[in-house]
């Protein structure tokens, strides 16, 4: 039998390829040098960070999957999921930044959109240079996205669309906005259109006020008659499968991202525990705290596997989406309750951002609620395993 190795417990790194052990090693490199000496202060003051992004696209970060000729790498989903967890390692809000930017805007440009557009936005987007937002919850419309009231109207020359969009990451400052609404046209259905920043009527106020996330900037999206050509339609999907395709993309994300998160707080909280002593002892040698440290291991140790085999599945073209609800609920929920233990571990230091825990902690509530709460992906998974929907 082989050795035992505390932080990898099942080897994942022998699972791993070489191209995506090398990519993974650069975005550690660029979050470890770039992002963690920034975001205690970033955190603090609610700092907004339009300049990271053409330094995440120089490193590479931004839409790994995309192919070749529109600037991306090319790269598996594994290796996608594998630079969200070294991004999270540091904060989720860098992590919100750089998985809106791939899954939720650049996928449905190179999915649903014409050549043109592809041309047009895709080199932009993946340099960094242009900034992406995804507009589909609306301040009655979250978990129930079918109830948008966002609508498209046809007009001799394109479309005028009305509406509102409510909890936008990257909204205030973007060039380019995806954005979900119902079509006239189109009996009703729902269609994706591609807004620019500057458009009449298209406006993006900051939501302020946020106790988590604060590294990212989230705002709404309001749109008064805003008028856009026939070349704003995204021509290649209706309905919210449309919308879903690129959830199913970033939620898979999220599955490798908090287990970043968890990794950072569970290593925190054994060495803290290695170096503070109470009782004459290294509160690491009390059986309390390694069975919380041995409970932390287990869960990342069996999260990191999941979304290994997930992201497997999805660059074979086998993966489902109820998968992925699987493994987003299951990490979501267990890296916010490793974060929670180890923001207890470490006691009173655990409140001050100087230690971090709290930070991840605190991120990690809009995680578990974002992209589908925690709830909603369980009732995914009732109405696959049982036929009978439980939603309305
Ligand atoms: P339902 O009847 O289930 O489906 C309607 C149509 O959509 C298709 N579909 C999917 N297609 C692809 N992938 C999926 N995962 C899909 N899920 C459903 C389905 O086949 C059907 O197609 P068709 O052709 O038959 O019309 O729809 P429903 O209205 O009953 O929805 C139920 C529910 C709860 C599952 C769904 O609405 C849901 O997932 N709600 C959660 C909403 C959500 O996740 N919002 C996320 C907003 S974006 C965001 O949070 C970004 S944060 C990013 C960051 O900062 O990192
Ligand atoms: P609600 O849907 O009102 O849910 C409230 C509670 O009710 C939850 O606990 C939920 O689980 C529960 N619930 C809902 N329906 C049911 C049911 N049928 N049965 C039982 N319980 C139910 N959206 C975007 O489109 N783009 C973005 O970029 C984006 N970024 C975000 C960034 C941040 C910081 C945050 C906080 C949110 C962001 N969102 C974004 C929105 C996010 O996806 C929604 O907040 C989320 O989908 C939940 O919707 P809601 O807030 O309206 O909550």
């Amino acid at each position: 039998l082989g050795p035992f190795y505390w932080a990898d417990a099942l080897l994942l790194e022998t699972q791993l390829t070489e191209d995506e052990r090398m990519l993974r090693d650069a975005a550690r490199d660029f979050a470890q040098n770039v992002l963690q000496p920034r975001v205690t202060q970033a955190y603090r003051d609610e700092v907004a960070a339009p300049e990271l992004f053409p330094l995440m696209g120089e490193a590479g970060l931004l839409g790994c999957t995309i192919p070749e000729e529109y600037g991306g790498l090319g790269a598996s989903y594994v290796t996608y999921g594998l630079i969200a967890r070294e991004v999270e390692r540091v904060d989720s809000g860098y992590r919100s930044m750089m998985s809106v930017q791939s899954s939720l805007v650049m996928y449905p440009i190179h999915a649903y959109g014409s050549e043109e557009q592809r041309q047009k936005y895709l080199p932009g987007l993946v340099s960094g240079e242009l900034i992406g937002c995804f507009g589909l919850t609306e301040p009655d419309a979250g978990s129930d996205p079918a109830g948008m009231k966002t609508t498209a109207k046809k007009t001799a020359v394109g479309y005028v669309l009305n509406g509102s969009k409510m909890w936008i990451s990257n909204a205030p400052f973007a060039d380019v906005f995806v954005v979900w609404a119902k079509s006239e046209e189109h009996g009703g259905k729902i269609r994706g259109f591609i807004l620019e920043k500057g458009m009449e009527g298209l406006s993006a106020p900051k939501i302020g006020g946020k106790l988590s996330l604060r590294a990212s900037t989230t705002g709404e999206i309001v749109m008064k008659d805003v008028a856009v050509g026939e070349d704003a339609l995204l021509p290649g999907v209706q309905g919210l499968k449309g919308p879903f395709g690129c959830l199913n993309r970033a939620r898979y994300g999220i599955a490798w991202g908090v287990m970043g998160s968890a990794e950072f707080c569970f290593h925190a909280a054994r060495q803290y525990g290695l170096d503070r002593k109470q009782f004459n002892k290294p509160l690491a040698q009390t059986q309390l705290f390694q069975r919380k440290l041995a409970d932390m291991q287990t869960e990342i140790t069996l999260g990191t596997q999941a979304a290994l085999q997930v992201g497997r599945l999805m660059d074979s073209g086998q993966a489902a989406p109820e998968m992925i609800s699987l493994i987003k609920r299951n990490n979501c929920g267990k890296a916010l309750e490793i974060a929670r233990h180890s923001r207890d571990m470490h006691g009173g230091n655990g409140i001050s951002d100087e230690f971090q825990i709290m930070r991840h902690m605190i991120n990690l509530e809009t995680v578990n609620t974002y992209e589908g709460t925690h709830d909603v992906h369980a009732l995914i998974l009732g109405r696959a395993i049982t036929g009978l929907q439980a939603f309305f």
